[in-house]
């Protein structure tokens, strides 16, 4: 039976955290979407480990890591991090795979990524410049390299080559990219990536027959879905509910739990809408406390209240059975907490998150403002743990969106949670 984790805002709401701490009791922990543009931070017996394409079971002995066949991979990255859990002396050996179906995101891609955001000047995406969106958009196209092509030389260069040659006619010189390098690295590469390569259909599909648990890990987030989203303002894969199953081809029937992470506030790294965005003192204090910069690219990450609008939409789109709220601690020291509840466009309540761009630059955000309970709540293991105004502030959330809050985070370390 399967558990998925989704993040249920705009990412880094601690989906890296829940996923080590639940990957105990998985024997298969999978990503099915994304790259290494994710940046996801474990943090264990006083340790910090940040992951970007392998998924966050790599720290549990015990647990097998799949990067699914809808993720894209980036194959220097990989053994960059790979290298990293050598060099913290963690065994992996057998314990990381990589599905034979999956899209190289070569470095042609990062140069296309590049070029594309200069392209699009003041209204670029802010993406991660990790060759995300092209190596998704030669997918669809259908020009794209799979894993298992790697491993026919001559049908990857002419591929490699043909690539190249159709960017070339698209940004001429700019491109500054020589295909024949990027060709010989995958010669180095091309004996020292097989052993990770896997037909992942039997490997799941045996999991499941045997009643094993499975653990999925979403990255980035609802709101940056390529369909959900906040759209053109989202990365190229589906980050909810439905890229885990065109991701990893398990059944709806298998998945026994479905967590939404929640940060009690809410951060936007990239550009693009953000009705609850703090643009003050208290957007300030959030990112400082919350420590919220980007694990891949170093941004600060934007801040603002927590919206309701947003998290509920999500629920709708991903139909949560438990939320995990995460960095209740940050709020530690504020005397009010705002809260975003209904958004106004035109003097008419909104019913739900609005698709169109122009409404959502033009809306007015509702917010209900409760009190602080400034006591640290700094690992807090019990529901007992918290101050009264804290549990009021978890029941608030609750009671909105009409989910349960069965896991609460307070500090970076696995062992600052509160499960209920
Ligand atoms: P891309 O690179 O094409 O996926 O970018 C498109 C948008 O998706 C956003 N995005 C992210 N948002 C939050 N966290 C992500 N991972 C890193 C982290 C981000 C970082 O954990 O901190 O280090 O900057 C992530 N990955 C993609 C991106 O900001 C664009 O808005
Ligand atoms: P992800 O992308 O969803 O995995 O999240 P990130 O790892 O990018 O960002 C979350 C950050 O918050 C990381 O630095 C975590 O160590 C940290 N974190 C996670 N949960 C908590 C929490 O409950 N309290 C605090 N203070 N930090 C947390
Ligand atoms: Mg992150």
């Amino acid at each position: 039976m399967a558990t998925v984790v989704l993040g249920a805002q705009w990412g880094d709401e601690g989906k890296g955290k829940i996923v080590d701490v639940l990957s105990e009791k998985a024997q298969l922990v999978c990503r099915a979407q994304g790259g290494h543009n994710a940046g996801h931070t474990i943090v264990k017996d006083g340790k910090t480990f940040d992951v970007h394409i392998l998924p966050s079971g790599v720290l549990t002995p015990t647990c097998t890591n799949l990067i699914g066949t809808g993720c894209v991979l980036y194959v220097p990255g990989f053994f960059e991090e790979i290298a990293s859990l050598e060099s913290n002396g963690i065994d992996y050996t057998d314990r990381i795979l990589i599905s034979d179906r999956c899209h190289v995101d070569l470095d042609l891609h990062t140069r296309v990524d590049g070029l594309e955001e200069v392209e699009l000047g003041k209204k670029n995406i802010g993406t991660t410049g990790k060759g995300i969106g092209p190596t998704y958009s030669t997918k669809a196209s259908r020009s794209g390299v799979r894993v298992s092509e790697v491993f026919n030389k001559t049908l990857f260069d002419q591929k490699l080559r043909n690539l190249h040659e159709g960017f070339r006619k698209r940004y001429g010189e700019l491109l500054k990219y020589d295909p024949e390098e990027e060709i010989a690295r995958f010669d180095e590469y091309r004996t020292t990536l097989k052993p990770f390569v896997v037909d992942q259909t039997p490997l799941i599909s045996s999991v499941v027959q045997q009643g094993n648990p499975i653990l999925v890990e979403g990255s980035q987030a609802t709101m940056l879905d390529l369909d959900a989203g906040t759209y053109p303002y989202v990365t190229s894969s589906n980050t909810g509910l439905g890229g885990v199953f065109t991701g990893l081809h398990i059944s709806p029937k298998s998945i026994k739990e479905t967590i939404g992470v929640v940060k009690a506030y809410t951060t936007r790294v990239g550009s693009g809408p953000f009705p609850s965005e703090q643009l003050n003192e208290s957007g300030g204090k959030l990112q400082q406390i919350g420590r919220e910069f980007g694990v891949t690219t170093g941004r600060k990450r934007r801040c603002g209240w927590l919206d309701l609008v947003v998290v509920k939409y999500s629920h709708h789109v991903n139909w949560y059975d438990s939320i995990n709220l995460t960095k209740l601690d940050v709020l530690d020291t504020f005397a009010t907490i705002k809260v975003a509840t209904s958004y106004t466009y035109q003097g008419q309540t909104l019913e739900s998150f609005p698709a169109d761009l122009e409404v959502l630059e033009n809306l007015e955000v509702q917010y209900t403002e409760l009190p602080g309970w400034e006591t640290s709540t700094t690992g807090a293991k019990t529901w007992e743990d918290l101050p009264e105004n804290a549990r009021k502030y978890v029941e608030f959330i609750e009671k909105d969106i009409g989910v349960k809050v069965g896991y609460i985070g307070t500090g970076p370390g696995r062992e600052s949670m509160i499960v209920r």
